[in-house]
């Protein structure tokens, strides 16, 4: 792969909105990023692994838990903060930042907002240093877009909780300790229970043959008859809200991301094109290129406005779910038109590893499907907006 000479477009001197503290803990990720992702991620995704050597300094960065209280060992950073850090890691791969994602806002968070003392003391330092890892399991077969209708379920056997059921597509699970998994109890409630590696009856299959996101590691979790203590519930919230209220954090996290995959595209793109000559010019000087470099700058513009907006939203409580839904559908949308629209800058260059466009736009076709597809984000703009719900 090439070496990795990115520059961050800042095009409308964005950085003047950012704190000392936010510019430090960004370029900390973006120096880290360049030397210890950059050189090793193109030959992990081929293979399709993790690199497990990078969990320390993923750790390092406070990319595990940016927001959590730095008494349960997380970064105790703004929300801000929190978005640059998944932006900086997205810019490498989208995959990393899946993980680091995975275990902020579906692991570290439900156990800081809904489990009880206990259970943060015993799981988030160990989870913020990354000497244990998590995964979240809501998706099942037959219960994506639509969770409510999981089927995963627990019964009350008086001194533990009985476990059945399966989860599909859960980013993490073939090597994590520790699993978040939501489930119904007897009355079809839906609550968070703590799942460990070891526990009888519990198995984590990896799944195969992804073309997208190939660095990330993803499999089921499945439960047969699983004994679970009864001290591994999170008592401090249920309903579908739980998890829902987890995804609103991951969501934010993913709208920052995208923007960072869609500079690194834009930035591989614009430095092509003053370098490769055709006709005897580069080929940045022909208009049609031209066209695609400008819309590009403009989109990562408008999309950087919109998550700087919603993370002072979001540092003052404010933010709302629908808000969240918008910044994910948009900047995803438009990383992966970016990323097209780079690719074809490259010509043939573009389709391989040399570059890291090609490795974006695949990954970028998880992105867009996971935490709440496309539609699903449209569909909640459009109940926003017209108070009626086309779910029910
Ligand atoms: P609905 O009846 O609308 O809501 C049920 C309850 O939840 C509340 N709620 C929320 N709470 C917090 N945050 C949100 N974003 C919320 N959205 C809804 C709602 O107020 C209600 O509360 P209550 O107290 O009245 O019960 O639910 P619904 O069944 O109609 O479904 C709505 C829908 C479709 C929007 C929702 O289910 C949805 O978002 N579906 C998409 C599923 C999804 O995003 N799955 C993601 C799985 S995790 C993942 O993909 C990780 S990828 C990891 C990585 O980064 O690598
Ligand atoms: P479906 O829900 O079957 O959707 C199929 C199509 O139908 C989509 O285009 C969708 O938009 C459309 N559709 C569905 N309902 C409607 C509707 N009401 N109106 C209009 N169109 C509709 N899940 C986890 O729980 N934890 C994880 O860590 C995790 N990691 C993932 C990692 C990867 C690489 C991937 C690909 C997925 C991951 N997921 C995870 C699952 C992910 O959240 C789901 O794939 C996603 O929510 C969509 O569910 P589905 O794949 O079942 O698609």
């Amino acid at each position: 792969m090439k070496p990795d000479l990115f520059e961050a477009p800042d095009y409308y001197n964005l950085d003047d909105l950012l704190t000392d503290e936010h510019k430090l803990v960004r370029d900390a990720a973006r120096e880290w990023v360049k030397r210890d992702v950059s050189p090793i991620i193109e030959d992990y995704a081929q293979k399709a692994e993790f690199p497990t050597q990078i969990i320390n300094g993923l750790a390092n960065i406070g990319a595990f838990g940016p927001y959590i209280p730095e008494e349960y060992g997380g970064a105790g950073l703004d929300q801000i903060s929190y978005g640059l850090i998944m932006q900086e890691i997205e810019r490498g791969d989208s995959g990393v930042r899946s993980t680091a994602s995975v275990q902020s806002s579906l692991v570290m968070y439900p156990i800081w907002k809904y489990g009880n003392e206990d259970q943060r003391k015993k799981y988030l330092p160990k989870l913020a240093s990354g000497e244990w890892m998590g995964c979240f399991g809501l998706t099942e077969p037959d219960h994506g877009s639509n969770p409510g209708g999981m089927v995963t379920n627990f019964k009350d056997m008086g001194d533990h909780y009985l476990l059945n059921g399966a989860k599909m597509w859960i980013s993490n699970a073939p090597f994590a300790q520790v699993a978040v998994v939501w489930a119904k109890n007897e009355e079809g409630r839906i609550h968070g229970l703590i799942v460990e590696r070891g526990m009888e009856g519990f198995s984590t299959p990896e799944t195969h043959n992804k073309w997208s996101l190939r660095a990330s590691s993803t499999g089921e979790l499945i439960f047969d008859n699983v004994k679970v203590p009864k001290e591994n519930l999170l008592p401090n919230k249920s309903g579908l809200g739980a998890p829902l209220g987890c995804l609103d954090s991951a969501r934010f996290g993913i709208a920052w991301g995208a923007i960072g995959a869609a500079m690194d595209c834009y930035d591989t793109a614009l430095r092509y094109s003053k370098e490769r000559i055709q006709f005897g010019k580069p080929i940045g000087q022909f208009q049609l290129q031209q066209k695609k470099l400008a819309e590009m700058i403009t989109e990562i513009t408008k999309a950087q406005l919109l998550t700087w907006r919603l993370g002072v939203l979001r540092n003052e409580d404010r933010a709302t779910s629908a808000q969240i839904s918008m910044a994910k559908r948009n900047n995803v949308d438009m990383a992966i038109n970016i990323a097209r629209e780079a690719r074809q800058m490259l010509g043939g260059m573009g389709i391989t590893g040399e570059y890291s466009i090609m490795r974006h736009s695949m990954n970028l076709e998880s992105v867009i499907t996971y935490e709440g597809t496309h539609d699903i984000h449209l569909l909640i703009t459009g109940m926003d907006v017209t108070g009626l719900n086309a779910f029910k």
